[in-house]
């Protein structure tokens, strides 16, 4: 098996990235200490030079993690080694915050990347799961983080075929949900949307799937791959729930280029910094804001207040506002374990820690 690194997403700018004496590849999938990568010459299990360890222990956002292209060199004993990881384009960092057991949010500032390199997050609600019906705030969250990693959101609602009658109805309100956002409805089990999906990934493009555990993401994947990549899940006969299946983030390259990264059910994505991101989802409501009387106008009641107004109307679903309400209060809360400065540092550094493992790289014989 080989592959067609442009088919992977290789470009003319990353290979000016690569240093001299190695190959790239492109981690499909980690595992502890070692990944799994894809190079021209196959598929290979690999493990990290100890340059690598050493920065990923000091700061774990220098892990590699699926998406990340890599430098892999040869080693005497017959066996590459990933020697570096090259500059991400786009990345989802986790923030080190995750919800405790009680429901309450702790976090030790320390960042983790869950993928790389992704030009498109489909964000996939289904439109009907078990009794729900496709939830607005949690696509909102979930566009929210898309904008926050530098990639593209596109909302997928998945199962059209459970929710005929109301199907264009529910599309004009996730419409409103995420302005500017693509919105195409999705079956599967039909064949229903998925050539829409495809368009998305044209020009080897990496998308990740997004979105609750049973929405119909492996499906979908394995509908795009034309064949069983990913297991599905069985719904367990006694409450119709399904199991996870999906346990590791994995990078499936399609046929004839585009690439896919499918993930567990969102539980174990967590929450991510994401104050730009809300802004982005929320930008009509941030655009009535500014049409506030007054400058610090906290939209409840003050005099010529245009959010409130917008909500008299009817032109605002109040719906929305608590949503935007939440997820400002959830970012304030993250931006104030990780400052700003703190954040900024965060960023600067991994620059830094590349050039540092390039550097020692290099430095050995
Ligand atoms: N009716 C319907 N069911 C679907 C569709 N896509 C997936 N499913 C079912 O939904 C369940 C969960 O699918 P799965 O792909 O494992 O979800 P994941 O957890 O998001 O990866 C499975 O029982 C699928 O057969 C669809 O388009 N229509
Ligand atoms: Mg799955
Ligand atoms: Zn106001």
């Amino acid at each position: 098996m080989s592959y067609d690194l442009a088919l992977l997403g290789w470009t003319a700018l990353r290979a000016a990235e690569l240093p001299d004496g190695t190959v790239p590849g492109r981690v499909s999938r980690v595992d502890r200490g070692a990944a799994e990568v894809l190079a021209a010459d196959g598929r290979h299990h690999v493990r990290y030079a100890a340059h690598v360890r050493r920065a990923s222990a000091a700061d774990p956002v220098a892990l590699p993690c699926v998406g990340d292209w890599v430098a892999l060199s040869w080693l005497p004993e017959g066996r590459y080694e990933l020697d570096e990881v090259l500059p991400r384009t786009t990345a989802f960092v986790r923030g080190g915050v995750s919800r405790d057991s009680v429901g309450g949010l702790s976090g030790d500032g320390q960042g983790q990347v869950l993928a790389a390199n992704v030009d498109v997050v489909f964000v996939a609600e289904p439109s009907m799961h078990s009794t729900d019906f496709a939830d607005l705030g949690r696509i909102e969250r979930l566009v929210a983080l898309a904008w926050e990693s530098g990639g593209t959101p596109v909302v997928l609602i998945t199962k059209s075929d459970l929710f005929e009658s109301g199907l264009a109805d529910l599309l004009a309100d996730v419409r409103l949900a995420a302005p500017g956002v693509a919105v195409h409805a999705v079956s599967s089990q039909r064949g229903e949307g998925v050539s829409v999906v495809r368009e998305h990934l044209e020009g080897s493009r990496t998308a990740v799937i997004l979105g609750p555990s049973g929405a119909g993401k492996s499906t979908l994947v394995n509908a795009l791959a034309g064949g069983e990549v990913m297991e599905t899940q069985q719904v367990r006969a006694a409450d119709g729930r399904g199991r996870h299946t999906t346990v590791h983030r994995e990078l499936i390259p399609l046929p004839g280029g585009g690439l896919l990264i499918d993930t567990p059910g969102i539980r174990r994505i967590g929450l991510y910094d994401m104050g730009e991101g809300v802004d982005l989802v929320f930008s009509d409501i941030e655009s009535l804001a500014e049409q506030c009387r007054f400058g610090d106008c906290g939209h409840t009641g003050e005099p010529g207040c245009a959010v409130l107004a917008a909500l008299e109307r009817g032109e605002l679903p109040e719906r929305r506002l608590q949503s935007w309400r939440k997820l400002q209060r959830e970012a304030v809360w993250i931006a104030s374990r990780t400052d700003a400065r703190l954040r900024k540092e965060q960023q600067n550094k991994w620059k830094i820690i590349h050039k540092e493992m390039r550097r020692s790289g290099r430095a050995r014989p």
